[in-house]
């Protein structure tokens, strides 16, 4: 498989309960790096564009209103397939039907503040990448 990046975000739920650094240690223990990171607070407008695929859905005004509730840590991870691995890494969305081990099912509070996002795809990663960050901040 070939060296890959994906875009994650540390969510609002995780930074106030102060759990960056236990994100990164199981980012980092399944064998992805951290090869770009800034702690940021997202606005409205930064938060309607990157969920825009969401913006019929039922949920999409709360989903806003909770990335903008708090600091979130936006990073991009490097590693062989990164993509498919971080979504393993995390676990279901829904964090009771996450598997053991898994960064939702260990630490995530419910199917909103589910503590982190990955990318879905390598096409939405490079998007997703280029919203928050520049090349040269990027070093892998
Ligand atoms: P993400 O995009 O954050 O990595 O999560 P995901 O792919 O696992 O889930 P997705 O279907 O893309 O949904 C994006 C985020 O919206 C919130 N959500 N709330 N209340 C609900 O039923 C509901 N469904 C989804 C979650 O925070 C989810 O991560
Ligand atoms: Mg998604």
């Amino acid at each position: 498989m070939a060296l890959e990046r994906t875009f994650s975000i540390i969510k609002p739920d995780a930074t106030a309960r102060n759990l960056t650094g236990k994100v990164n240690a199981m980012i980092e223990a399944a064998g992805l790096r951290i090869v770009a990171q800034k702690r940021i607070r997202m606005t409205r407008g930064q938060a309607e564009t990157f969920y825009a695929v969401h913006s019929a859905r039922p949920f999409f005004g709360e989903l806003v209103d909770f990335m903008t509730s708090g600091p979130v840590v936006v990073q991009v991870l490097e590693g062989e397939g990164a993509v498919a691995k971080y979504r393993e890494v995390m676990g279901a969305t829904d964090p009771s039907k996450a598997d053991a081990g898994t960064i939702r099912k260990e630490l995530a509070l419910s199917i909103g503040e589910n503590t982190v996002h990955g990318s879905d795809a390598p096409e939405t990663a490079a998007i997703e990448i280029a919203q928050f960050f520049s090349g040269n901040e990027i070093v892998g």
